[in-house]
C-alpha cells in the first residue's frame, strides 16, 4: 500500500493523555463516588437492571494497584457508522493492555457485533496495529449494524468469549450500542459469566452526551471537515456572487452537526429541527422563511448564499412527520395493494386516497421526486430512511416556486439560481483532528483502567475537554444512569437518552443572536482545513458547541 506524506506522520503521532492516566499504571487506582439512579423510569430500570442499576460514578486517583497486572484477554467490537478516532479508541485500549501485562491480548470481533456472535474474531497485535494509529476509518476490524440485543446472541457472545478466554469485552458506538453494552453486562453479571462490558462513546452525530459525556467522538473530526467544505463554498460564493448553496449535513435526528457548522461558517441560514418542532412550523412555513431571507438580500444585491440544513429536519416538521408516520403504517399494512401499483400517478392516488385529508394536503404540495423517495424501501424497523431523502432539493424547488409566486406579486425582484450538496460520509473517516486522536485515545486508555477495577456496565468518560488534554478528567459512568423507557416499535424499551439540541442552550442562543445579522449581511468565516501541525489554538482546539457550553 502506498502511503501519503501525512498517513506516514501520523503514525508517529504521540496522543496526549490525561495527567492521571500517564503514571506509572500500577500507581493508579480506581474511586468510587456517589450512587446513581436513571435518567428518568428509575423502577423500572432497576428492575430490569438489578446488577448495575445504582451503581457508583468512578474516578482515578494514585495509589497502589496490585490487581492492575493480572492476565486478560479484552475483546474489541466497533459498532454503527464510521466516526474519526475508532483506530485510536483501539490503540489506547491496546497500549493499556501491553502496559499492564505484555502477556495479555487484545482480540477484534470483526464487521461488528456479528462478529461476536459469529466468532470473526482477530488478534490485534503491534504490528498490525501500527498502520492504523491515528487514521480515520473503522477498517482495522470494519463495523456493522446488527443489534445486540437477544438471550441467543448473548449466550453466543459468551461462547466466543470463552474460547479465547476474554473476561472484558469493549464496546465502542453510540446510543444503542451502548444501550446494548448495558443490557448485556447486565445478561453476564446474572449468569455470573465473569466477562465485563465497558462502552465507549461513538458518533459523529453529537446526540450521545449529558453531564457526564460532554462530547461523542467523532463530531469535533467530522464537523471541522465539513465546516471547511462550507467555508471553501461560502468563499466561492462570495467571489461568483451567482449561486444559492443548500447544504445538508448529517446527523441523522440531531441538529447539532448542522449547528456547529453554522457556529463555525456562519451562513445566511441554518435550520435547527428541534427549533422548527417546538413552533410547529408547517413545511410551507420553513420555505417561506428562506424566501423572505433570499428576497430580502436580493434587495441589497446579494443574489447569493449558504444555506445548511440538518439531515433529519422532514422528521421535525410535525405536518410531514405525522405524513411519514401514515405512510410508515400504511406501507406494512397494505404492502401488498401497494406492489401491485403499476405508476407513479397510480401511486400517488393510492397514497392520496387512504391517508388523511391533513397529510394529503401536504403530501400534494411535495415535489415529485421527493414524494417518491417517502415511499422507498422502509429501514428494518419499518422508518423511512430520512439520509436518502433529498431535502436539500426539496427545499431548493418549493424555494424557487414560492419565488416566481413572489415575483408576481412584486415582492421579490432578484435571481435566484441555487446547488445542493449533502455533506455526510465526506467527514466520517477523516484523519482524526488532534483532539479527537487524542480524546480517543484516552477514551480506550481508560476503558481498560475500568476493566482493570473489576467494573462492568460502565461507559468510559473524559471530561473537562475544552481545557488542555493534561487536565482532562478520567472515569467510568454507569450507562443504566443515562437510560430511560421509550417506545420502540410499539414496545417500551429501555434505551440512552439521545441528546437533541437544547433550544435554551448556550450553543443555539449563540446562533440566535446573531442570525439575523449572518441572514442579511455577509459575515461568513472561513476555516480552512484541519491542522495536525502548529500552534495550539489552531491544531488543539475543540468545537464552538463544547466551548459555549463550557463558557469559554
Ligand atoms: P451512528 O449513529 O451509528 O454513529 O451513525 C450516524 C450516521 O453517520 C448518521 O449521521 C447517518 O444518518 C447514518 O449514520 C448513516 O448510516 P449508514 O452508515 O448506515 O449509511
Amino acid at each position: 500500500m502506498k502511503l501519503s506524506p501525512l498517513q506516514k506522520a501520523r503514525y508517529d503521532y504521540a496522543p496526549k493523555l490525561p495527567s492521571i492516566l500517564t503514571e506509572s499504571i500500577d500507581t493508579i487506582v480506581p474511586v468510587k463516588g456517589e450512587s446513581t439512579t436513571p435518567e428518568g423510569n428509575a423502577d423500572q430500570i432497576k428492575a430490569l437492571f438489578p446488577n448495575t442499576c445504582g451503581i457508583e460514578k468512578i474516578s482515578f486517583a494514585k495509589g497502589k494497584n496490585k490487581e492492575i497486572n493480572i492476565l486478560r484477554n479484552v475483546g474489541v467490537i466497533l459498532s454503527g457508522g464510521q466516526a474519526p478516532g475508532g483506530h485510536n479508541v483501539i490503540s489506547g485500549l491496546f497500549d493499556a493492555i501491553k502496559k499492564a501485562n505484555p502477556e495479555s491480548k487484545l482480540y477484534g470481533f470483526k464487521g461488528g457485533p456479528s462478529g461476536i456472535i459469529e466468532d470473526d474474531t482477530m488478534e490485534i497485535t503491534e504490528d498490525y496495529l501500527a498502520k492504523y494509529r491515528n487514521t480515520g476509518g473503522f477498517d482495522i476490524i470494519g463495523s456493522g449494524r446488527t443489534k445486540l440485543e437477544t438471550e441467543a446472541q448473548f449466550q453466543l457472545a459468551k461462547k466466543t468469549c470463552e474460547k479465547y478466554g476474554i473476561s472484558a469485552v469493549v464496546i465502542i458506538g453510540g446510543d444503542d450500542s451502548n444501550t446494548n453494552a448495558a443490557v448485556l453486562a447486565e445478561y453476564f453479571l446474572s449468569k455470573k459469566a465473569g466477562i465485563q462490558v465497558i462502552g465507549c462513546p461513538k458518533t459523529i452525530d453529537g446526540d450521545l452526551k449529558n453531564d457526564s459525556i460532554e462530547i461523542s467522538f467523532g463530531f469535533d473530526t467530522a464537523t471541522k471537515t465539513y465546516s471547511e467544505l462550507i467555508g471553501n463554498i461560502e468563499r466561492d460564493a462570495n467571489s461568483a456572487k451567482k449561486y444559492w448553496h443548500f447544504i445538508k449535513v448529517m446527523g441523522r435526528s440531531a441538529s447539532h452537526i448542522a449547528l456547529e457548522c453554522a457556529l463555525e461558517t456562519q451562513p445566511n441560514i441554518c435550520l435547527i429541527s428541534e427549533e422548527i418542532e417546538k413552533n410547529e412550523t408547517s413545511l410551507s412555513g420553513v420555505v417561506e422563511g428562506i424566501a423572505k431571507v433570499v428576497a430580502k438580500r436580493a434587495d441589497n444585491g446579494n443574489n447569493f448564499g449558504v444555506i445548511i440544513i440538518p439531515e433529519g429536519l422532514v422528521e421535525f416538521i410535525p405536518e410531514v412527520k405525522a405524513l411519514i408516520n401514515e405512510l410508515n403504517d400504511l406501507l406494512a399494512k397494505e404492502a401488498k395493494s401497494y406492489a401491485s401499483l403499476k405508476t407513479t400517478q397510480a401511486t400517488i392516488e393510492f397514497i392520496l386516497s387512504k391517508v388523511t385529508e391533513k397529510s394529503a394536503r401536504v403530501f400534494s404540495i411535495l415535489p415529485a421526486s421527493i414524494k417518491m423517495q417517502l415511499l422507498m424501501d422502509r429501514d428494518p424497523h419499518g422508518n423511512v430512511q430520512v439520509s436518502r431523502i433529498e431535502t436539500d432539493k426539496m427545499l431548493i424547488e418549493m424555494v424557487d416556486k414560492k419565488l416566481e409566486e413572489m415575483k408576481s406579486e412584486g415582492k421579490y425582484n432578484g435571481k435566484f439560481s441555487a446547488l445542493n450538496h449533502f455533506f455526510g460520509y465526506e467527514g466520517r473517516c477523516a484523519f482524526p483532528s488532534n483532539f479527537d486522536a487524542d480524546y480517543c485515545y484516552s477514551l480506550g486508555f481508560n476503558a481498560f483502567m475500568l476493566i482493570a477495577s473489576g467494573l462492568s456496565g460502565y461507559l468510559s468518560s473524559v471530561k473537562n475537554l475544552s481545557s488542555p488534554a493534561a487536565e482532562w478528567v478520567a472515569g467510568g459512568i454507569p450507562i443504566t444512569m443515562m437510560m430511560n423507557m421509550e417506545q420502540r416499535n410499539g414496545e417500551l424499551k429501555p434505551v440512552i437518552k439521545k441528546a437533541l439540541v437544547e433550544l435554551d442552550g448556550a450553543p443555539f442562543k449563540y446562533y440566535e443572536k446573531h442570525r439575523e445579522l449572518w441572514a442579511l449581511e455577509t459575515c461568513f468565516i472561513f476555516p480552512g482545513a484541519i491542522q495536525y501541525y502548529g500552534p495550539a489554538e489552531v491544531c488543539d482546539i475543540t468545537t464552538r458547541t463544547l466551548a459555549l457550553e463550557q463558557a469559554k
